[in-house]
C-alpha cells in the first residue's frame, strides 16, 4: 500500500542553505505539488483528490481559511501548493496499524519528530494505553467511549475536564461538541484560536463590535492600497497572491510590513496561468518595510500622526469628518494622544527611516479605499491587542470600515477555525449564545469562563484538571513552554486524541491514553441517513459545504460529529434531551439546530445547498452598525511601550517553514528563504552576528531569558541551530515553529488575548554544545 518508505529522523550534516529567493510560485511550485501527492497517493488517486478541491461540488481545502472566488472566477484547479501537500498528508496511503503500536512503544514515540511521526501514515483503529503500559493497544469503540464517559462522570467537577479543539472540525461537529461540554457542565473549551487570531478577536470586537474582519474578496480586488501586515502569504495563503495580483492589475497598491523579505510578497508568477508558470511574474510590494519585530503599533501611530498632521495643514481634506462624526467615538482623546508621539520613539520601536513611513503616508494619501491585511506577526506579541486597535485608528481615519474596497482583514489560519468560533468553541461565550442554547435545549448551560490554552497547561500543571479530550491538533507541539506542557499533560489521568495522523501529543500522554482515529475532510462520510456533508466558514464569513470523495482510509474510522453523539449519549444519560442519535445519523438535522441557535443561519440547509454557500451578516461591512459599548466604533489611545532588550539580545520570532502545515511538517526544506534538508536553523541579520562573532553556518543553542519574578532570570534552552545569516531586520532573529517553543515562557502572553507571545522572545546565542540535535523531544 504505501507509495515511499517512510523517513527517518533527520541528521543536521544533511542541512543546506543557500541565497532566498526573491519571488514565489511559478513552475517549482506545480512540480513541488505533484512531487508530494505522488510520494503519498500514487499517480491517479493524486490527479481525481486535486480535481476535487475547493470546486462547488468537492471538499474544502484543510489547508488555509483563504476563501475561494465565485463560480465564474474559479480555475479548475483551485488551490496551491500548499493546499495540495495538505490533501496528500491526509489522501496518503500509508498507514498506522496496531502493529506499528505494538512495534513502538509510546517511550520511543516520544523521542521522534513530527515529521517522522507524521509520515507513518493514518491512524486506523482506536488504541488505549493502559496505566502501566507502554504499548497503545487496540480497543473497541464502545469500550473506549465507556472509559471516557466513566472518567468524567468521577471527576469532582466538570472544571476539572479540558476539552481542546483544532480549528479543522467542521461547524456541525464544533456545534455538537460544545453542546456535549456545555450539558457535561464547563466552559472549558480551549481551542487553537488562543494561540492564533484571539488577538485580533479581542481587539475587533472592543472597537468595531465583531472579532472578524469585513472585507470580502471583492474588497481586495478593487482595493486602491492593501497592507499586508506580519503575514506571509507565499507560504501560509499562496491563494492571495492571486487575489493581490488581480488587485494589482486593477491599479492597487501593496505596502507589505515585514521584519523578513518573504519571497511571496516581494513579486509573484501566477501557477494558475501559462505566463505566470514561466515568466518574470508581477511585481507585488511597492514598499516593503522591513519592521522590527514589534514595532509595528508605532508604525501605526505614525502613519495616524502624519495624517492628523496632514489635515491640520490642509483642513478638511484629510479625514472623513462625516464618517467620524456619525460613526465613531473617542476622536479627540485619540488625536490628543498621538499629539504627544514621539517620533524617537517610533524610530526606536519600527528601526524604520521617518522618510520610509512618510512614503508609505503619501501613498496612503493617494489612496480612497484601504485593506489592512494581518496574521501572526501581529498577534503573538505581548501588546497584540493594542496594536490591532491602532489598524482600527488608522483605518477609522479616513472611513475605511464599511464601505466597499476597504477594511480590516484577519487572515484566518485553520480552514474552519472561525466557524469553530462561530459554533460555540469558546472559553469565554457570550451571554446571548448561551441564552439561546438554554432556549432551544432546555438546560442551563454554566455561564463562568473556562480555560483558555494558557489557562487550561496551568491547570493540568498545578493538578486542577486531570482529563484531557481532544478534537484534532497537536496540543504539546503547538502550545508555548514544551517541557512544562508534557509534564502537565502526564500528570493526567486520562489523556483522549480525536485524530486523523500520529503526532507528539500521542506520545505526551496521562496515566491512561485513548487515540480515536476519526475521518479527514476528503473522506465519504456516510451515516444511517445516507452520505453526509458538512460546512465551514472562511475568513470572509463565507459558509459553504464540504464533500468529501474519497473512500475512508480505514473501514473502522468514525466521523467527529459521530464520536461526539456516541459520548454524550454516555456521558449525559437522560440528563438533557438531544436527540443525538438522530442528530448523528442526519447532520441536515444539525443544522436545522444550528440555525435556531445562531444568529446569521436562517434556512441554512436550504441557503448552504446553493452553489458557493453564503455570507454571514456583519454589522460594521454591511451597514456600518458598530455593536460596542456606545453603539460607535471606537477610537482608542493606546501606550507605546518600546521592547527593548538587554545588550546583545535579539529578539526571536518562531515561523513556519514552507514545508509545514504548524506542527505537521511535510518536508525538511523551506524553498523561498534557501533552506534545505533541515529545520534547526536561526535566521539573524549578518550585523548581529559579525557584532556577536559569529560566522554563518556557525552551530548555536538558542538560550531564552524570562524574569523570574524575583529580580532574577529563567532560562530556556533550544540546543544546536545552524546560523543563518540573513537580511532580517537588525535586532531580529527567527526560527522555526514548533522547534523553537521550548524557549516560549508560558507566562509570555499578550495583555487581554492571552495569546502565546511567540512572535517576540528575547534570546541570546551561545555556542553551541558537542551532543547532536534531539530529534522528538
Ligand atoms: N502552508 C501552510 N499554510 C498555513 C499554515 C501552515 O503552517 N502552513 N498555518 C495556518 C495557520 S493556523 C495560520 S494562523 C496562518 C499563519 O500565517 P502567517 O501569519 O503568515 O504565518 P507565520 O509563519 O507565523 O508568519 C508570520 C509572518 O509575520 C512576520 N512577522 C513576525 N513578527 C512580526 C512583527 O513583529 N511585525 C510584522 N510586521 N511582521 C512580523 C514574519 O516575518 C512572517 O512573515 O497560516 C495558515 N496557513
Ligand atoms: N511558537 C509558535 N507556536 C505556535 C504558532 C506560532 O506561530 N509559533 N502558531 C499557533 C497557531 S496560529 C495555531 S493555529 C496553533 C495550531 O495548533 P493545532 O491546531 O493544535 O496544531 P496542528 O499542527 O494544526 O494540528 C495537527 C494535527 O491535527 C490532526 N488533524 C488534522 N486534520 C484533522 C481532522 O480533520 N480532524 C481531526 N480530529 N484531527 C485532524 C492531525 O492529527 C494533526 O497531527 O499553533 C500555535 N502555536
Ligand atoms: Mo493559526
Amino acid at each position: 500500500m504505501t507509495r515511499k518508505p517512510p523517513v527517518e529522523d533527520p541528521q543536521d550534516d544533511q542541512l543546506k542553505v543557500g541565497p532566498p529567493m526573491r519571488q514565489a510560485a511559478g513552475l517549482p511550485a506545480v512540480v513541488s505539488s505533484v512531487r508530494h501527492g505522488v510520494a503519498q497517493m500514487g499517480v491517479t488517486r493524486t490527479a481525481l483528490t486535486l480535481l476535487r478541491v475547493n470546486q462547488a461540488d468537492g471538499f474544502d481545502c484543510p489547508g488555509c481559511a483563504w476563501p475561494e472566488p465565485d463560480g465564474r472566477q474559479r480555475h479548475v484547479a483551485e488551490f496551491c501548493e500548499n493546499g495540495a501537500k495538505a490533501v496528500a498528508e491526509e489522501a496518503t496511503l500509508r498507514r498506522v496499524t496496531p502493529e506499528f503500536f505494538a512495534r513502538h512503544p509510546v517511550s520511543e514515540l516520544a523521542t521522534k519528530s513530527d515529521y517522522w511521526l507524521g509520515q507513518q501514515g493514518r491512524l486506523t483503529e482506536p488504541v488505549v494505553k493502559r496505566p502501566g503500559s507502554d504499548h497503545y493497544q487496540p480497543i473497541d469503540w464502545d469500550e473506549a467511549y465507556d472509559l471516557v464517559a466513566e472518567a468524567l462522570r468521577g471527576l469532582d467537577s466538570p472544571d476539572e475536564a479540558i476539552f481542546y479543539t483544532s480549528g479543522r472540525t467542521s461547524n456541525e461537529a464544533a456545534f455538537l461538541y460544545q453542546l456535549l461540554v456545555r450539558a457535561y457542565g464547563t466552559n472549558n473549551l480551549p481551542d487553537c484560536s488562543n494561540m492564533c487570531h484571539e488577538s485580533s478577536g479581542s481587539a475587533l470586537i472592543e472597537t468595531i463590535g465583531i472579532g472578524k474582519g469585513s472585507v470580502s474578496l471583492d474588497d481586495i480586488h478593487t482595493a486602491d492600497l492593501i497592507m499586508v501586515v506580519g503575514q506571509n502569504p507565499g507560504t501560509n495563503h499562496p491563494r492571495m497572491l492571486m487575489a493581490l495580483e488581480r488587485a494589482k492589475r486593477n491599479g492597487a497598491r501593496i505596502v507589505a510590513v515585514n521584519p523578513l523579505p518573504e519571497a511571496g510578497l516581494v513579486r509573484f508568477n501566477n501557477p494558475q496561468t501559462a505566463s505566470g508558470l514561466l515568466g518574470r511574474g508581477t511585481t507585488l510590494a511597492d514598499r516593503y518595510c522591513q519592521i522590527r519585530i514589534n514595532g509595528d503599533l508605532a508604525f501605526f501611530q505614525a502613519l495616524g500622526r502624519l495624517l492628523l498632521d496632514a489635515e491640520q495643514a490642509a483642513p478638511g481634506t484629510v479625514l472623513d469628518h462625516e464618517f467620524i462624526a456619525e460613526h465613531c467615538h473617542g476622536f479627540e482623546a485619540y488625536a490628543a494622544h498621538l499629539a504627544e508621539l514621539s517620533w524617537a520613539d517610533v524610530a526606536e520601536a519600527t528601526g524604520l527611516a521617518r522618510e520610509e513611513i512618510e512614503q508609505v503616508h503619501r501613498l496612503v494619501l493617494g489612496s480612497r479605499r484601504i485593506v489592512v491585511c494581518w496574521a501572526m506577526g501581529l498577534t503573538q506579541h505581548r501588546n497584540s491587542v493594542p496594536t490591532i486597535r491602532e489598524i482600527v485608528n488608522f483605518l477609522l481615519l479616513r472611513g475605511n470600515i464599511g464601505r466597499p474596497g476597504a477594511g480590516v482583514c484577519p487572515v484566518r489560519g485553520h480552514s474552519n477555525v472561525q466557524g469553530d468560533r462561530t459554533m460555540g468553541i469558546n472559553e469565554k461565550p457570550p451571554a446571548a449564545f448561551l441564552d439561546a442554547i438554554e432556549r432551544e435545549f432546555g438546560f442551563a448551560p454554566p455561564r463562568g469562563h473556562g480555560y483558555d490554552v494558557v489557562e487550561a497547561i496551568r491547570a493540568m500543571r498545578d493538578g486542577r484538571a486531570s482529563v484531557f479530550f481532544a478534537v484534532g491538533g497537536n496540543f504539546v507541539r503547538a502550545t508555548p513552554d514544551t517541557d512544562v506542557t508534557r509534564a502537565a499533560l502526564r500528570r493526567c489521568a486520562l489523556t483522549v486524541q480525536v485524530s486523523t495522523k500520529l503526532n507528539g501529543s500521542h506520545a505526551a500522554v496521562g496515566e491512561t491514553a485513548l487515540i480515536l482515529p476519526t475521518l479527514g475532510r476528503t473522506e465519504r462520510d456516510v451515516q444511517a441517513g445516507g452520505q453526509q456533508f458538512v460546512t465551514v466558514e472562511d475568513s470572509m464569513s463565507m459558509v459553504h459545504a464540504s464533500r468529501g470523495r474519497l473512500a475512508p482510509a480505514h473501514e473502522a474510522l468514525r466521523s467527529e460529529v459521530s464520536i461526539v453523539c456516541e459520548l454524550a449519549e454516555r456521558v449525559l444519560g437522560d440528563r438533557v434531551s438531544v436527540p443525538w442519535r438522530e442528530l448523528a445519523g442526519d447532520y441536515d438535522l444539525i443544522r436545522d439546530r444550528i440555525a435556531r441557535v445562531v444568529p446569521g443561519f436562517t434556512d441554512f440547509n436550504s441557503r448552504v445547498r446553493q452553489p458557493g454557500g453564503f455570507q454571514l451578516p456583519h454589522g460594521p461591512r454591511d451597514s456600518r452598525t458598530f455593536g460596542t459599548v456606545t453603539g460607535r466604533a471606537m477610537f482608542t489611545a493606546n501606550h507605546l511601550d518600546v521592547l527593548r532588550v538587554p545588550p546583545g539580545r535579539l529578539i526571536l520570532q518562531t515561523v513556519r517553514s514552507h514545508d509545514q502545515y504548524n506542527t505537521t511538517v511535510y518536508g525538511l526544506d523551506d524553498r523561498y528563504r534557501g533552506v534545505t534538508g533541515g529545520r534547526r536553523v536561526v535566521f539573524v541579520n549578518p550585523d548581529d552576528l559579525a557584532e556577536r562573532g559569529f560566522a554563518d553556518g556557525a552551530y548555536v543553542d538558542l538560550v531564552s531569558e524570562w524574569p523570574d519574578g524575583a529580580g532574577g532570570v529563567q532560562e530556556r534552552r533550544a540546543p544546536r541551530f545552524r546560523v543563518v545569516a540573513y537580511p532580517t531586520a537588525p535586532g531580529c532573529a527567527a526560527a522555526y515553529f514548533p522547534e523553537a517553543n521550548v524557549l516560549v515562557p508560558l507566562d509570555s502572553t499578550a495583555e487581554i488575548s492571552n495569546t502565546p507571545a511567540s512572535k517576540s522572545v528575547v534570546v541570546r546565542l551561545e555556542p553551541a554544545g558537542p551532543e547532536r540535535s534531539p530529534a522528538g523531544k
